[in-house]
């Protein structure tokens, strides 16, 4: 709860970056002004990465934003070094999406000494120091957890396939300690208290890859015997969940139900086939919105320091209807 608050309300410090570019004309930012931006992203561990990934980049070079790109392969080390590279080579900005949430404190301390300052993307950080950057761009995890949970606790008499009058939850968590991880299960958890029957009876990491999501479910039905549910903090484990389900000789989406998050276009096309019953969606199009609050940073105009990306939920008569303009 404390640190939802942390990282949503980021009290009323505005940002630093009028420390960070010795003051600026926050009238007179032309769209053309060039800026050099170091990027440090989490891997390409699912469908969203990659599409988030595609964004960044494209809108880059549509808003002539230089790009100092890398791939941190789901490793916090590799996030770190990445960071203390682009304070070397002394950007005028730096953007990360934190693989997880804690242990960010030093090296964002360096980046503040350089005066070079810090935009949040897609994930956030948990530290009482919020003058460590100057905004937090991304989804509300914990909505997406509780949109989850309203739709099985909606649908808890279709979810007890077998009717013995207990629905029993699988869930496939993210990446240990990422925030999408944890604000999703605490989302989820919180809704459906609201029906007995539900229970989360096992939940292990699959890391958000399609491969974890397949090996935990592969142990979940060696050892799970009666398996109403599965929610999966990513659409990409939830595919690699009907792999497993199918190979098990159930029907994924009838014999057992499933939840996911994402919305790529895999993930909508399972739902639209009827493997999948709800996806909660995750919008990873934030190239846009990131380079424009990299212009006003570096400008040295205020930006706000929280910025939600709007959302929405599918079903499966939604997803046909969605998917032949979906771009992701
Ligand atoms: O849901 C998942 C990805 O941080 C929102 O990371 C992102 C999550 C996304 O691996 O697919």
């Amino acid at each position: 709860m404390i640190r939802r608050v942390s990282a949503a309300a980021v009290g009323a410090v505005l940002v630093g970056s009028l420390a960070a570019c010795g003051g600026g004309d926050s009238s007179d930012a032309s769209d053309d002004d060039s800026i050099t931006m170091g990027f440090a992203q989490v891997g390409a561990e699912s469908g969203w990465r990659t599409a988030n990934t595609k964004s960044i980049k494209d809108t880059a070079k549509q808003e002539g934003v230089t790009l100092k790109f890398s791939d941190a392969q789901q490793k916090q080390e590799n996030q770190i070094k990445a960071i203390r590279s682009y304070i070397q080579q002394k950007v005028d900005v730096i953007a990360f999406s934190p693989v997880v949430e804690t242990g960010w404190d030093t090296v964002l301390q360096e980046a503040k000494r350089a005066k070079i300052p810090v935009i949040l993307t897609d994930r956030s950080v948990d530290s009482d120091d919020t003058s460590l950057y100057e905004t937090f761009l991304g989804s509300d995890f914990v909505l997406e957890g509780e949109k989850a949970g309203d739709w099985l606790v909606e649908n808890a008499d279709a979810a007890d396939t077998d009717t013995n009058g207990s629905i029993n939850v699988v869930q496939l968590e993210g990446t240990t300690g990422a925030a999408p991880a944890i604000d999703r299960a605490d989302g989820f958890k919180e809704k459906i208290g609201a029906d007995p029957r539900i229970e989360v009876t096992a939940s292990q990491t699959g890391d958000f890859t399609r491969d974890g999501g397949k090996k935990v479910m592969e142990s979940f039905l060696k050892s799970q015997p009666d398996i109403d549910v599965v929610y999966a903090h990513n659409d990409d484990m939830g595919l690699g969940a009907i792999e497993a389900i199918e190979a098990a000789g159930k029907k994924p989406g009838t014999d057992i139900k499933i939840i996911t998050v994402d919305a790529v276009k895999d993930g909508m096309t399972a739902l639209s086939q009827g493997k999948i019953n709800f996806i909660v969606e995750c919008n990873p199009l934030l190239g846009p919105q990131l380079m424009d609050l990299a212009q006003k940073v570096v400008a040295g105009e205020e930006v706000p320091e929280r910025v939600v990306t709007e959302e929405t939920t599918f079903d499966q008569e939604q997803a046909k209807a969605a998917l032949p303009d979906r771009q992701y």
